[in-house]
């Protein structure tokens, strides 16, 4: 079986998925889609995501998209590593974060992100302040019920590292470049720093800042 992950290495999105991926220690080749170019807009592969986003996971002639969903596959190739639940309460626990995840944690995430990094990169002008406050706004109303949740766990499910803890952190690799005003979320940083320790976190990290370098 030959498995393809599609993505371009600075986005937090393909972070979650390739840091995923070496942390269970899944074979892939790895394919850039680059943005800077409008790549995702080429015909072969729209043929994969018809929404013209990448991540992509391309496994024999089927293609799945949705970071999150392709981490959810990718955890039940290694299931003896447990990082997704096979009980249906820890299962819905870990599906509720990925949903929190993408419906408000990766969107207020999004908004700073884009504002104050992606813009100047891609030579979109300056930030929006009107949009940096919705940002902030967004940004505070998710981080305080994280920054709570986490308090007395270890990890996002509890004691045990989860497919949800990639998914829920993978934004904050941006959290210098977009400026995260983490200061008053100290549980959140103190769980992000054990994240971000992992050998495949500095790994995937490393990768990605010398292939966006290269690029
Ligand atoms: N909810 C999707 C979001 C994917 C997404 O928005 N990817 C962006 C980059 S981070 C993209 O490919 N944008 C290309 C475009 O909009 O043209 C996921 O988590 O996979």
């Amino acid at each position: 079986m030959s498995l393809k992950i599609h993505a371009f290495p600075l986005s937090p999105r393909a972070f979650k998925v390739l840091c995923f991926a070496n942390h269970i220690a899944v074979p892939y080749e790895f394919v850039l889609v680059d943005l800077t170019k409008g790549a995702q807009r080429s015909p072969e592969f729209s043929r994969l995501n018809l929404n013209q986003r990448m991540p992509v996971l391309e496994e024999d002639g089927w293609s799945l998209w949705e970071s999150n969903a392709i981490v959810q596959y990718l955890a039940t190739r290694k299931s003896e590593l447990g990082l997704l639940p096979k009980d249906e309460r820890g299962r819905a626990d870990v599906s509720r974060w990925m949903f929190w995840e993408s419906a408000h944690w990766d969107p207020a995430c999004a908004i700073l992100v884009w504002e104050r990094f992606v813009k100047g990169m891609f030579g979109r002008g300056e930030p929006d302040p009107v949009e940096v406050e919705k940002g902030l706004a967004q940004f505070h109303r998710a981080a305080k019920v994280l920054d709570a949740h986490l308090k007395g766990r270890k990890f996002l499910c509890g004691d045990h590292l989860s497919v949800a803890d990639f998914s829920v952190a993978a934004a904050l690799i941006m959290a210098e470049k977009a400026q995260f005003p983490l200061e008053e979320y100290g549980e959140i940083r103190r769980w992000y720093a054990g994240l971000s320790a992992l050998p495949a976190w500095q790994k995937t990290l490393a990768d990605s800042q010398a292939m966006a370098a290269a690029a």
